[in-house]
């Protein structure tokens, strides 16, 4: 028998598990999952870093610069900066867990860099790894002059074995070290390319202060700068490559930071290894080469059978491109740490001073504090311009990650809900400590306790739900002969996925904090309704977003979208209240689950009014389309209007029913050339609207990937199959998805990169790159197929 009753939900507890399924204990599978997530290259605002998931410990990072010339030192490449201009960069593979590959391309170094990553488990500190770090011209002839600096240092408690007295690096370098919670440790950095044994490495090594890490790039290009003018007061003369060298000293006692430096012409390849003291299996050279091949091998069997690319008649270089931007995603994750800025000072009640713009405005008395340090574990919308968690980017980000590695998705949505406070907010964004804040100008490093940001999360959470019902589906049939064979065994992926009590347990663990945050959002962005609609009992369904001003509405994500023309506490915002809707039908389905059967009684009711009120409130029949509210010098209520993504929501969110007329008109103003329609995708504000194009032009007209997604998806999900607007739902859904995975395709492939978004008139990707968060939702959208 189905578990799942006629309305599509099921219950966990009917699920038939197929015994000899993943056997994890609870302990167990956390245990596993802090091992295989503990070290990674969580510090995805550098080229290439590595970290431990732990708040104080041992950090590395890569930095390089040209000597071809004596200007080299001024651009030293550490931070993933645009101003940097590569013509190309990202990880072309990785796993999220054990491995990754990376390619740089320094088209004014005329080098391209690999770096390897992989990670050899074992003992009981989240196990080995190593990174092999090599260069080449891009420009075969040209030359090629390249001094790379790789430093270690530790971020708290703990230090380097290094004599710092008389230490002299000779490749291999090796030193050990320990702190708290790595317990000992070996580093080894061997030159195995371009280097021989008379090649000189200049080091560094410091007793550091706390929290002084990540400001390595500054701090050795200062020691170069002092050495250099040292070099050059004995009047002979240096080559860049003899004049811009660490000192090869050793500032302090001990030392708890050392920096390897090693210059080449040409060609070359370095590795650097850490093994845990507590594993049985170091990681060599050898095992590095057998490991990192093994990787790729099953990284690419893996990507084929969770996607089915190559099956679907991708070609090759397409099948590259999902791995990559995928890829580019999972290795851009991070874990930071440290304080936020946040300002919880009163503001002023609803009604009095209406019309005072933005949060610090709407604050007699401003006082931004530092919070304590917190952690989180997230992706990140974009290495380069974004290095930090948006928390509405992050729910997309999660609904491909959750198809790839359910548990890792698992444990970046836990880490996000562990952010929230106990009235139920969590910051929009994540600015975690000086490194994260340093990339943030003042006036934005502030957040607010009354703002708040799509619920997208919800979606992340519905994916997982849907992969529980295809687990189950596969398990429950009679067929468990063919399910054996597919591959859920004892699997740190999907320990959470494929076993019961563990599914269970992660969705209780969870539901009692989405509820709260559902409260917090109902409650605290409350619209006043002046007019109540045909359906009395869903008076209370109008909200509005708070954190306003006269030209921005940053906590709905769709910052500069037009809106009603002055701020008014009487506005309410369509695209919210579909978010509310979005809300009440996912908590309905995760209390059903879990067996809160009240609570999804209470979800049904308020879905039913929402549902109401998007037509009562915000349908306008004259425009044939949904719309903002607010009131007129009268204070009558009025419909603001503004054709473009705000207007879609109610059909994004699957609130619109498939037989109704208003599905209609929003199709007919999706597919209008003259409105929404372009030959790349759907542009986020009507070419007919008075604002398009115009201002900052941000959400005004170019194309963005989340909502693009949000549409096909819907389009699938809810309309194509169903009521009397299907042959044009399957058209739409067929030529959109089409015209993004194309454009988005092509784009990768003229200039390298995916983008934050595309411009309406040529396709061409515009503005942050690589943005590799919810860009890469082109990956689902490719795995979703055709309409027949
Ligand atoms: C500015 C400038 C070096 C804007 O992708 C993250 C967000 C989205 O959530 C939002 O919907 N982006 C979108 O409208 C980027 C926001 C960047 C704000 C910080 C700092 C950096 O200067």
């Amino acid at each position: 028998d189905s578990p799942m009753d006629a309305s599509g939900s099921f219950h966990l507890n009917d699920i038939q598990f197929q015994s000899g399924g993943n056997a994890f204990s609870s302990v167990e599978a956390a245990a596993a999952q802090n091992q295989s997530l503990l070290w990674g290259v969580y510090r995805p605002n550098l080229y290439f870093g590595t970290r431990p998931r732990l708040p104080n410990s041992v950090m590395t990072g890569l930095m390089w610069f040209g000597t071809q010339d004596y200007s080299g030192i001024d651009n030293i490449r550490h931070g993933c900066e645009e101003g940097d201009k590569f013509e190309k960069y990202g990880w072309l593979k990785h796993d999220g867990r054990s491995f990754g590959v990376q390619q740089l391309k320094d088209t004014r170094n005329n080098v391209e860099l690999t770096t390897d990553f992989i990670k050899i488990p074992g003992g009981e500190h989240g196990g080995s790894w190593g990174a092999r770090i090599s260069g080449k011209p891009i420009r075969q002839g040209e030359p090629m002059s390249i001094s790379a600096i790789y430093y270690m240092g530790i971020d708290g408690e703990g230090n380097f074995d290094i004599n710092t007295k008389k230490f002299a690096p000779k490749s291999p370098v090796q030193f050990g070290g320990n702190t708290p919670d790595l317990g000992n440790f070996e580093f080894t950095v061997e030159q195995t390319k371009g280097a021989d044994k008379s090649s000189p490495i200049h080091y560094l090594s410091a007793e550091l202060p706390l929290n002084s890490v990540w400001r390595m790039k500054d701090f050795s290009r200062e020691m170069i700068i002092q050495s250099a003018q040292k070099a050059q007061d004995s009047g002979r003369q240096f080559t860049p490559q003899q004049l811009f060298t660490l000192p090869s000293q050793s500032l302090g006692e001990t030392s708890n930071l050392l920096a390897l430096q090693m210059s080449y012409d040409g060609e070359f390849e370095f590795e650097v290894r850490f093994n845990s003291k507590s594993s049985p299996s170091p990681v060599t050279s050898a095992t590095m080469s057998s490991g990192l091949s093994r990787a790729i091998d099953a990284f690419d069997k893996r990507f084929e059978r969770t996607f089915h690319l190559k099956e679907s008649g991708y070609s090759d270089s397409m099948v590259d491109f999902a791995k990559a931007t995928m890829s580019n995603l999972i290795g851009g994750m991070g874990f930071f740490h440290g304080s936020a800025i946040v300002d919880e000072s009163p503001t002023f009640e609803d009604g009095q001073n209406e019309h005072l713009e933005g949060p610090v405005a709407r604050r007699p008395s401003p006082d931004p504090q530092m919070t304590l340090p917190a952690s989180l574990f997230t992706a990140v919308p974009s290495r380069s311009f974004f290095p930090r968690g948006f928390y509405w980017d992050e729910g997309f980000h999660q609904s491909l990650m959750g198809q790839w590695d359910n548990d890792l998705s698992l444990e970046v949505i836990e880490s996000w809900y562990n952010r929230q406070d106990n009235d139920g907010w969590i910051q929009r964004e994540q600015i975690l400590g000086d490194e994260a804040r340093s990339r943030v100008p003042k006036e934005f490093q502030v957040q607010y306790p009354e703002h708040a940001n799509p619920p997208t999360f919800l979606q992340a959470i519905s994916c997982y739900i849907a992969r529980l019902n295809n687990v189950t589906q596969v398990y429950s049939v009679d067929a468990l002969g063919d399910s054996a064979s597919l591959d859920h065994e004892l699997d740190v992926t999907n320990a959470r996925l494929v076993n019961r009590e563990l599914a269970t347990e992660y969705l209780s663990n969870l539901y009692p904090k989405l509820r709260t945050n559902y409260q917090w959002m109902r409650r605290t962005m409350q619209g006043k309704i002046r007019e109540y609609g045909r359906h009395s009992r869903s008076r209370m369904e109008g909200y509005r977003w708070r954190g306003r001003t006269m030209t921005h509405t940053l906590t709905s994500g769709l910052d500069d979208y037009p809106r009603a023309a002055s701020p008014h506490v009487a506005e309410l915002h369509v695209d919210l209240l579909s978010w509310i809707g979005f809300m009440s039908r996912n908590l309905q389905d995760i209390a059903t689950l879990i067996g809160e059967e009240d609570d999804a009684e209470e979800f049904e009711e308020h879905y039913a009014n929402i549902k109401a009120n998007i037509h009562d409130l915000h349908w306008n029949n004259n425009e044939k389309t949904f719309c903002d509210v607010t009131v007129d010098e009268n204070e009558d209520s009025v419909h603001v209007c503004h054709k473009g993504y705000v207007s879609l929501f109610p059909v994004l969110m699957g609130l619109v029913d498939a037989d109704s007329d208003e599905l209609g008109h929003i199709l007919d103003l999706m597919y209008d050339p003259e409105e929404m329609w372009t030959p790349y995708g759907l542009r986020s504000l009507s070419a007919k609207d008075e604002f398009f194009g115009t201002g900052e032009n941000y959400w005004k007209g170019p194309i963005w990937i989340n909502i693009n997604y949000l549409a096909v998806h819907s389009l699938k999900t809810n309309y194509v199959g169903k009521g009397p607007h299907q042959a044009k739902a399957k058209k739409i859904y067929n030529e959109l998805r089409d015209n993004l995975i194309h454009n988005i395709f092509k784009e990768y492939d003229r200039s390298g990169f995916v983008w934050e978004q595309y411009n309406d008139k040529t396709g061409y990707g515009q503005r942050s790159h690589p943005f590799t968060g919810w860009t890469s939702m082109v990956v689902l959208m490719m795995q979703m197929g055709r309409a027949e």
